[in-house]
Order: structure tokens, then C-alpha cells, then sequence
């Protein structure tokens, strides 16, 4: 018999050649996959290369987990309801340095790339700004060597694929798994037991104290799915683990053993539920019972998954502060805060005090918004049903901490009123972001102004009681993903002209193109990149979506989730007037320039006025587009089921980026970020970050239109008037009487009258009020564009000056403001 030696360390890493790469790839096609080339489909193809691909990561990623319970350094937890992290093969293949060798490798098999890569179906776990923003942190932290988890749902459905028909949104559901998902590991024997429900009880300890007892009524598995989340060019890749739900045995059994077959079946299907889908709308939560199963499924396996897994076994949980950071995205985690008092009162049998001293050190919350409607609200009777210990926790929180504001405050009964985490109407509630605030080290908001506005007005009481707990980080994107992967022509001629590719990890190294702005070659080149991006719009569009667009146009672009605050019918109103005007005769379409109004818009399932406008935006598309008398002048582009993927092509691709939003309303934005990079001038309020971006490149280099949000406030507490504009502006009027007349539905006038009578009598967001001064805006940014050397200089100065938009320097800033952790040392 032979001797085996044991080797424990991770196999070598794979050989960094084109024959290696074949040979791993062949290997895994024929062995994994299980077909040879000849009958391999794309999908095969694809799915082999996938997990090539992360073989290549693996070594890297044991040695990041080794090397992480070796350090135990200060790590971040980043709990998010939605990770939206777009495809992943790109990004591996950059993150690995691979790309070349695997492009040369496939070619010579005689297989394209990037037919690969358009097999890949993206994890749309996420519904927008917030989801997008959480992916772009986790791969920033990996970049930046910070220990550091992503915690979250793996929704069997992310957010449904939009169709059109007649113009009005049809949701399908997005299974994206069922073609198979290469980048994920799944560990059921680390399956995790959630409970819910049921009752509480008192009980004597041992020493004779009285203590709470939770008797939950019923309980579910959740399965840890691990994710890379590689770094790029360092070798580190972090995780990212999301948790899907599964009945328990123990569930089963017992209704088997009952004799119910069909029942246990159901229960199971009840369980699984949990993570079935994501829940669709973004920024107006419903309140539905599945949703706050989900949001304390999940928060419950991370807490349990950090104390019981992650740290040592034998940790002292006194120390928890100096191990980790949890930071809430949003309120959707907040519930984790109740559950670690749990975890430590109840199970570890700590004193109630001693448990709030840790608890308050390390939780931190990120708020996403200034909608009151966005900010949940729990009811009582809801959750105490379904979490009654955890209810019983939030109103012992909420009693002490009224305690201590009474006593800063005798007398001031309404505030406490105002503050308290319950709210007594319209019915009895738990305010998340109250309770978030009270317990967190630091809250933050997503821009300048937005910290501004919620120390001011949505969280004021909190900023005068807890000075210095309030900070603001504003928002950033992956530099990676949204230039290096997405504008391959740009990023060449900046590396090209920087002399190295410094700038991936470092963008405050674009400031060095700003000269170059005024050197006529450099312009050429960068407007010839602008010009076959379009192209390459042009193409996927007419393939993906049989939409036919001119190139030479200039490409106009609005793309974000449709809400009525972010305005989309104030770009619509724009292209109606013009419409209006060319077709009565007042407008020379000769004097119009050329333009392609492109919108991207998901539509909450639930949100009428939202369809209704979808639907508005479509039916002057298919009038606009086929009337020959603004043929070559006006186009109205409107691709179904934008997403991370479309994305990617669509944003390089813009001359024009559309962020018009009510001041005061939209708390960052990210879109606006991304244009910027990829050189596009913006036409924006006052608003979120765009406030930054203006100051960044200049009035000269901006089109700032609207109402400022103190003027907003003003207009609204004397007593806003819709009709007045329409009766005093002759082009709003023909405009909205053109809607109005049926004119974009066949003659039909029942159809969008919703929406005209909504801006005429509502219009809760100003889009009336705000109209003249897009138009007037408008008129400048044709004026503009009509010097294409004055252009250029101006979007390369955008690209020069957007360095600070890198998600790096956000995740910089929370390192330095909210988390008081810092990057480890890669070679120690
Ligand atoms: C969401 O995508 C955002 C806020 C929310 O409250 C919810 Cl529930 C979802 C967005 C903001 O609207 C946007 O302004 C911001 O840039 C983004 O979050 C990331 O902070």
C-alpha cells in the first residue's frame, strides 16, 4: 500500500497561461458540465467558464479567510436587504487579471468572449439606487483590504423583467437561477434555525432571578450562499453571504408524523417563501407581514452567524465593539438591533444594562431618503405577532430612552411625542429610524444635502439631542464596474494618457486630464470614444429591442427607477412641447437639434400614477416616432427592463444626463455619478448629490435649473397652485391640453387623464411649477451643444473632476467617520 501524505493547503494557483487556462477550462466543460466542445451550448460554455473563472479566485479567497481569523482585525458588516450586483464574469476576469488570457484561450477554441458574456443573466437582487449603492461597497472594501462581510437575502426571484404591452408595464418573473448560477457556494450543513412568533413567558434563573423566556411558535432554516467579492488587482477577495430559507426537519416531521403529507408539504412552502422574491418597490414599503419575515430572517442569521461562526469560540462578547461594526442600509436591518439585546439578555443571560452598553456601539445606520412615506413604520399588532420578545425589547429601549429625554426636556410632552419610537397614530407603530437613531453610534445621510435636511427637518429633534451622532457620507460608485468594465474606450485613452492604470484604484488621478481639455486632439479622440459608444448603443438597442436610433443625434438620458418626486413627466412635458410646437407650426424643426430622449424606468408593481406614466411616456414615444414631421429632429427611446446590464451601455453612451428631481427630495442619486464619469453633462436641481457634482465642475460646466429646496418650502407652506402656471404659460398649456385631447391614445381622453388632472390639480412634486425653467434650461443646453469643441472641454472637465464620486472615498470616509476600522496591511 502507498503512502498518502496529507497536504492541508489550498492547491497552487492554476497556471496564469493561455495552454493553462484551456486546459482548465476543457476540464471543467467536460467534467463539470459534463459535454465535450462539439455539443457544448453557450450556456455550457458559459457556466464552464464561470467557474474556471473563480477557480483562478479560490486560493485567494481561503488565504483572505485565513488570514482574517488569523488578524481578527476590526471588520464591517454591511447588512443590506438588496446586494444589486450586476453580472459577475467581467468583473471576476478584471479582478483576477484574466481577461486577456481567457479572450486569447476561448478564441482559440472558437469561442467568443463576449458571447460568454452576454449568456450571463444578472442577480437583479436589488431594486435600485440602494441595492446598486451595496454592491459598489462591498467591492470597494474588498479593493481597499478592509475585513469585511456583506450580509443578505438570496431572493429565488430579484426584481421581476419589465415588459411592454400596448405601452403599459407587464411584470415577469426574474428566475434568474434557473439556468444555473456558477458564482455562488452554498453550505446547508451551516444552515442556521430562525424562530418566529409565538409567546413570551417569565421564568427563575438558577440564582433565583426573574427572567423572559420566548416560546416561538414556529421556525425556519437559512442556508448560508457565499459569494467572492474579489478585489481588484490585490489578491483579497472578501464574501458575500446571502441566506435563503428552508423548512426545518424537525417542521416536517412532526406534520408528517401527524399523517398530513399535503399539509407538511405546504408548511414547507410556507418556509421557503421567506426568500422567494424580492419585494419590488423602492422607497414606498408596503407593510406586508412576508416583508418583515424577511428582514428579520435575514438579520437573525448574520447576527447568529457572526457570534456563533465568524468570531473565535471562545470570545468575549464585552469586546464585540472592538471586533465589529454593523452598518444598517437603510431600516430594512434595523430589526438587528432588538435581536442582539435578545441574543445577550435572554441567551447569554447578560443584565440589561450591560447588554445596552455593547449593543450602542456597534450598530450604525444609513438613511436613504426624505420621503415620509419611505421611512417604515411596523405596527404593533404585526409585530408583536410575529416577534412578540423583540416588541417587549423595543419598548423597554424606547421607555429608558424617554426617560432621559424627559429629564433634557421637562415639560416638552409633544417632543417626546415626536421622538418616541412608537407612534400612536394612525395607528400604533414602531418607528425603524427612530429606533435605528436611538441605539446607533452614528447616522448618516447620502450627500451633503441630505445630512443637511435630515439634521434640519426629518430627524432635527434627534440632531439637537444627540449632538454629534449625525455625520454625512456621501454616496459613491465602483470606478471598476462603471468605467474600467462598462468604457473600454475611455479607459484606454485615460490610461493611455496617464500613463498607467493608477487611476482604477486612485480616480482623484483624472484631475490630471483636466489640461487636456483644452488640447484639440485630445478632444477628437475623446469625442470619437463618445461617438462609438453611441454606436454600440445604437447596435444592442436595435438587437435587444428592435428600437432604430441615429447616432448623430445627441443622446438625451434619463434612467432611474420611475417616481412621481424624480420627475420623469417634467422631460416628458419638454418633448410634448416641442412636439406641440413643431407640429402647430410656431417651432422650425430646422432650428430644433436633433436629439434622442432615452428613459429607462421600472415601475413599482402596486404604484398606479408610476404605470400610468410609463404608459404616457411610451404612447408619445410611438406617436412622436412615427410622425414624419419631426422625422430626423425628435425620437423618444424607451428600452424595457432596465438594469445593471443595460447600464453599462447605455450611460457611456450619453451626451445628456437627466437628474431633475424636486429639490429636496432625492437624497443622493447615483446615476448622476456615473454620467459624470462617463462624461456626460448633467441638466439637474439643486438636488442630492448633484449639489457636489455643481460645485466640482463649475455653473460653466452644469445646466441648474428649478426651484431651490428652501424656495420649494416656501412655495409649498404659502400654498401651491398648479393651474396658475398652465394658465399663465401658453407652451405648458398646449402641451398638457395636447395630453389631454387624446392625442397620444387614439383620441381616446379617458386614458392619461389621471395624469393630467394629477399635475393639475396636485402635482404634489412641482413639476408645473418647475417647467419654464427646464425649457429655458433646455434651450442652453442646445445652444451648447451646437459648439462641440466647447462641449468636449466641458464633459472631459466632468470626467477630470469626478474622482470624488469613487465609492473608495465613501467607503474612506465611513472608515474614518463611522466605523473607526481601517484597511489591513495586504503583506502582513
Ligand atoms: C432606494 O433605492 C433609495 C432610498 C430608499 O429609501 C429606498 Cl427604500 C431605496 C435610494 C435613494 O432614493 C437615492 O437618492 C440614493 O442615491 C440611493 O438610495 C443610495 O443611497
Amino acid at each position: 500500500m502507498s503512502e498518502v501524505t496529507a497536504n492541508t493547503e489550498p492547491v497552487a494557483t492554476r497556471e496564469r497561461t493561455v495552454e493553462g487556462f484551456v486546459r482548465e477550462y476543457l476540464r471543467e466543460l467536460n467534467f463539470g458540465q459534463g459535454v465535450d466542445l462539439s455539443r457544448a451550448s453557450v450556456n455550457d460554455q458559459y457556466l464552464a467558464l464561470a467557474r474556471t473563472v473563480r477557480h483562478y479566485l479560490m486560493v485567494r479567497w481561503l488565504e483572505t479567510l485565513r488570514r482574517q481569523s488569523e488578524l481578527q482585525a476590526k471588520s464591517v458588516a454591511y447588512l443590506s436587504a438588496e446586494f444589486l450586483l450586476g453580472r459577475q464574469l467581467d468583473n471576476a476576469l478584471l479582478a483576477a487579471d484574466l481577461t486577456d488570457i481567457v479572450e486569447e484561450g476561448l478564441a482559440g477554441l472558437g469561442i467568443s468572449l463576449d458571447t460568454l458574456r452576454q449568456a450571463e443573466v444578472e442577480p437583479g437582487l436589488g431594486n435600485g439606487g440602494l441595492g446598486r449603492l451595496a454592491a459598489c461597497f462591498i467591492d470597494s472594501l474588498a479593493t481597499m483590504n478592509v475585513p469585511s462581510i456583506g450580509y443578505g437575502i438570496r431572493y429565488e426571484y430579484g426584481i421581476f423583467r419589465q415588459t411592454f404591452v400596448d405601452g403599459w408595464q407587464v411584470e415577469k418573473p426574474d428566475s434568474w437561477l434557473t439556468l444555473g448560477s456558477p458564482w455562488e457556494f452554498p453550505h446547508p450543513e451551516m444552515a442556521v434555525n430562525v424562530s418566529f412568533g409565538g409567546t413570551v413567558e417569565d421564568y427563575e434563573d438558577d440564582d433565583g432571578t426573574t427572567r423572559k423566556r420566548w416560546l416561538p411558535g414556529w421556525s425556519v432554516l437559512g442556508v448560508p450562499y457565499n459569494y467572492m467579492v474579489p478585489g481588484y488587482g490585490n489578491g483579497r477577495v472578501n464574501t458575500l453571504r446571502l441566506w435563503s430559507a428552508r423548512a426545518t426537519r424537525a417542521f416536517d416531521l412532526e406534520i408528517f408524523n401527524s399523517g398530513d403529507y399535503a399539509q407538511a408539504v405546504r408548511a414547507q412552502t410556507f418556509a421557503e417563501n421567506i426568500s422567494k422574491v424580492l419585494y419590488p418597490e423602492d422607497s414606498t414599503p408596503q407593510g406586508k407581514e412576508l416583508r418583515l419575515q424577511q428582514q428579520y430572517f435575514f438579520v437573525a442569521c448574520s447576527l447568529k452567524d457572526f457570534v456563533d461562526q465568524v468570531l473565535p469560540k471562545d470570545f468575549d462578547l464585552t469586546n464585540l465593539p472592538d471586533r465589529i461594526h454593523f452598518q444598517l442600509n437603510d431600516t430594512h436591518p434595523v430589526i438587528a438591533i432588538p435581536e442582539l439585546m435578545r441574543i445577550l439578555v435572554d441567551e447569554k443571560k447578560w443584565s440589561w444594562d450591560d447588554a445596552w452598553s455593547v449593543v450602542r456601539q456597534v450598530f450604525s445606520y444609513t438613511c436613504h431618503t426624505l420621503l415620509p412615506e419611505a421611512l417604515e413604520v411596523w405596527s404593533v399588532e404585526l409585530l408583536g405577532r410575529l416577534l412578540p420578545r423583540h416588541l417587549e425589547i423595543i419598548y423597554r429601549i424606547n421607555e429608558q430612552f424617554l426617560v432621559g429625554l424627559r429629564a433634557a426636556y421637562p415639560d416638552d410632552e409633544l417632543r417626546a411625542r415626536r421622538m418616541s419610537i412608537i407612534a400612536e397614530f394612525p395607528e400604533r407603530g414602531i418607528r425603524m429610524a427612530h429606533l435605528a437613531t436611538v441605539a446607533a453610534v452614528k447616522v448618516n445621510g447620502v450627500a451633503a444635502l441630505h445630512s443637511q435636511l435630515l439634521r434640519d427637518k426629518v430627524l432635527h429633534d434627534f440632531a439637537e439631542y444627540y449632538p454629534g451622532k449625525f455625520t454625512n457620507v456621501t454616496n459613491g460608485i465602483t470606478p471598476r464596474r462603471f468605467l474600467r468594465l462598462s468604457n473600454p474606450g475611455l479607459s484606454g485613452l485615460v490610461t493611455e494618457v496617464l500613463g498607467s492604470e493608477k487611476w482604477v484604484t486612485d480616480l482623484d488621478e483624472l484631475r490630471a486630464l483636466e489640461p487636456l481639455a483644452e488640447d484639440a486632439e485630445f478632444r477628437r479622440r475623446f469625442r470619437e470614444i463618445k461617438a462609438a459608444n453611441k454606436r454600440r448603443l445604437v447596435h444592442l438597442l436595435a438587437e435587444r429591442d428592435g428600437i432604430v436610433l441615429d447616432p448623430e443625434t445627441m443622446f438625451d438620458v434619463m434612467v432611474k427607477r420611475l417616481h412621481e418626486y424624480k420627475r420623469q413627466t417634467l422631460k416628458l412635458l419638454h418633448v410634448v412641447s416641442l412636439y406641440e410646437q413643431i407640429t402647430s407650426g410656431a417651432l422650425d424643426p430646422a432650428d430644433v437639434t436633433p436629439r434622442t430622449f432615452a428613459f429607462g424606468a421600472k415601475a413599482a408593481p402596486g404604484y398606479r400614477m408610476a404605470k400610468q406614466i410609463i404608459g404616457l411616456i411610451n404612447a408619445v414615444g410611438r406617436t412622436v416616432n412615427a410622425d414624419p414631421a419631426v422625422e430626423g429632429r425628435l425620437t423618444v427611446a424607451f428600452p424595457a427592463n432596465y438594469n445593471v446590464t443595460l447600464a453599462e451601455t447605455l450611460i457611456p453612451a450619453a451626451d445628456l444626463s437627466e437628474q431633475i428631481s424636486l429639490a429636496g427630495k432625492e437624497a443622493s442619486g447615483t446615476g448622476n455619478m456615473k454620467f459624470m464619469l462617463n462624461g456626460a453633462l448633467t441638466i439637474g436641481t439643486d438636488d442630492g448629490a448633484n449639489v457636489e457634482i455643481r460645485e466640482l465642475v463649475g455653473d460653466e460646466n452644469f445646466f441648474l435649473f428649478g426651484l431651490t429646496e428652501p424656495e420649494v418650502a416656501d412655495v409649498v407652506e404659502r400654498g401651491y397652485h398648479p393651474t396658475s402656471y398652465y394658465e399663465t404659460n401658453p407652451q405648458l398649456r398646449h402641451a398638457l391640453d395636447l395630453v389631454a385631447s387624446g392625442a397620444f391614445s387614439d383620441g381616446d381622453r379617458s386614458v392619461f387623464e389621471p395624469v393630467v388632472s394629477n399635475l393639475l390639480h396636485e402635482d404634489r412634486f412641482l413639476v408645473l411649477a418647475d417647467f419654464q425653467a427646464y425649457a429655458d434650461a433646455q434651450a442652453r443646453v442646445d445652444a451648447a451643444y451646437a459648439d462641440p469643441e466647447a462641449w468636449t472641454r466641458s464633459a472631459i472637465i466632468n470626467v477630470a473632476r469626478a474622482g470624488f464620486f469613487s465609492s473608495d472615498r465613501s467607503m474612506r470616509d465611513y472608515l474614518d467617520r463611522v466605523w473607526h476600522a481601517a484597511p489591513v496591511d495586504p503583506s502582513a
